[in-house]
């Protein structure tokens, strides 16, 4: 078999996404997702102009070897733009490797070590009955186990509260977002108290702090919510200082689960190695693909660290499929983030997964399950749109 055409369709049926469609001689197509949220032509002009022309002849099976190829032999190695590229050639050729055996992708990967995967969602408010609120909703969706961010008072737009921009009300400039470390330290611990005098101590929890602590501001947040037991607190720091996570581990039982923005197995080899995390949050979209985050589950899984795959909104329903699969598979699954997707992007990407009482399925369809309708993709061509930023009071730009 060998590869006759790829092409890069970029979509917004309510927010951006970059997929590549490879083709073969026998008339098999993949898909791989390419979105890197607000940045999403600089990997629309790295695949079609620096991968494309490489891969036209080559054999798609080799999917180990091509892989090697693109990350080794570009020189330039890591990086989001570069390793969201490079995903969206392994999960197309593993969705046509899969297409090929007849069978749905997580029985090449070794096949199913159980029966149905956990999803969390999210809950936001911009006070406490607002999340209490949301949190219920939530729960009559299905989800049993829920992410709460709330907004802090003083502060007018913080991470997770303000609703998601989707491209029609997106502005020429990223949207501004305030913060304040100390007033969130403060608020934090009676937001997630009356989380759980409402909802009891059974309903698994989590909170993003977003890089936005010091570590020792991490370690303090991480004690003073341990009465609270929470499922993980995410990105407590800007973790690319692996070793400040010795500082935060040192002082709390908290469970830590980091890794959304990292892309290779070198952001994590500290964090792994000395065991200063419980789950690792990468997504298939942005780690290079099935191949290496396979690779990654499989070393975290010899220190007890479990799966935890990244799934935004800004992943598209390929990259969400291609998790799934990989969840299915792997025996150190954690829980999958799921925040599912617009009506018109489910059009738009036709997909075999499932989301029912709080669990998630990748189905049964031959190859990743996802099908591109191209032609209502072109009918919502792209939109120029950031992610917002973060300012303290007194203008200065913070972590975001
Ligand atoms: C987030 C994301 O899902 C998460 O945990 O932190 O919403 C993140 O902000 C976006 O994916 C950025 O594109
Ligand atoms: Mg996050």
């Amino acid at each position: 078999m060998k590869i006759v055409d790829a092409q890069v369709v970029v979509t917004s049926p309510g927010r951006n996404f970059v997929t590549l469609k490879i083709t073969t001689d026998e008339g098999l197509t993949g898909l791989g997702d390419a979105t890197l949220n607000g940045r999403e032509l600089s990997v629309v002009s790295y695949l079609t102009d620096h991968v494309v022309p490489l891969l036209i002849g080559t054999d798609p099976h080799r999917i180990e070897d091509t892989w090697q190829y693109l990350y080794r032999g570009a020189y330039w190695r890591r990086g989001p733009v570069t390793m969201a590229a490079i995903a969206a050639v392994d999960v197309a050729l593993w969705d046509i490797k899969a297409k090929a055996a007849g069978l749905p992708l997580y029985q090449l990967l070794g096949g199913a070590s159980r029966e149905r995967i956990r999803a969390y969602g999210h809950a936001a408010g911009r006070d406490i009955p607002e999340l209490l609120d949301s949190v219920r909703a939530r729960q009559a969706e299905g989800y049993r186990a829920i992410r709460v961010q709330t907004g802090v008072p003083g502060l007018t737009n913080v991470y997770g509260v303000r609703p998601d921009l989707s491209v029609s009300d997106q502005l020429p400039r990223p949207v501004v977002e305030d913060w304040d470390t100390p007033a969130y330290l403060r608020h934090l611990p009676r937001v997630l108290e009356a989380v759980r005098a409402e909802f009891g101590p059974g309903l698994p929890l989590l909170h993003d702090a977003h890089h936005r602590l010091t570590p020792i501001q991490a370690a303090r947040l991480g004690k003073d919510i341990e009465p609270y037991d929470l499922f993980w607190l995410e990105d407590c720091t800007p973790a690319e200082n692996q070793e400040a996570l010795r500082l935060v581990r040192r002082h709390t039982t908290t469970p830590l689960a980091i890794g959304e923005v990292f892309n290779t197995v070198f952001d994590y080899q500290t964090l792994i190695n000395e065991q200063l995390i419980d789950y690792v949050r990468s997504a298939v979209t942005h780690f290079g693909g099935v191949t290496p985050l396979r690779k990654l589950f499989d070393y975290a899984a010899q220190y007890q660290i479990k799966s935890a795959v990244h799934g935004p909104e800004d992943i598209s329903p390929v990259g969400m499929a291609a998790a799934l699969h990989l969840d299915l598979a792997i025996h150190n699954f954690g829980i999958q983030e799921y925040s599912g997707h617009t009506a018109l992007t489910g059009e738009v990407f036709r997909h075999a997964y499932t989301f029912t009482d709080g669990y998630l399925h990748p189905g049964e369809a031959p190859g990743i399950g996802v099908e591109l309708d191209e032609e209502l993709a072109a009918a919502h061509p792209y939109r120029p749109a950031y992610l917002p930023v973060n300012r303290l009071a007194d203008g200065s730009v913070h972590d975001w």
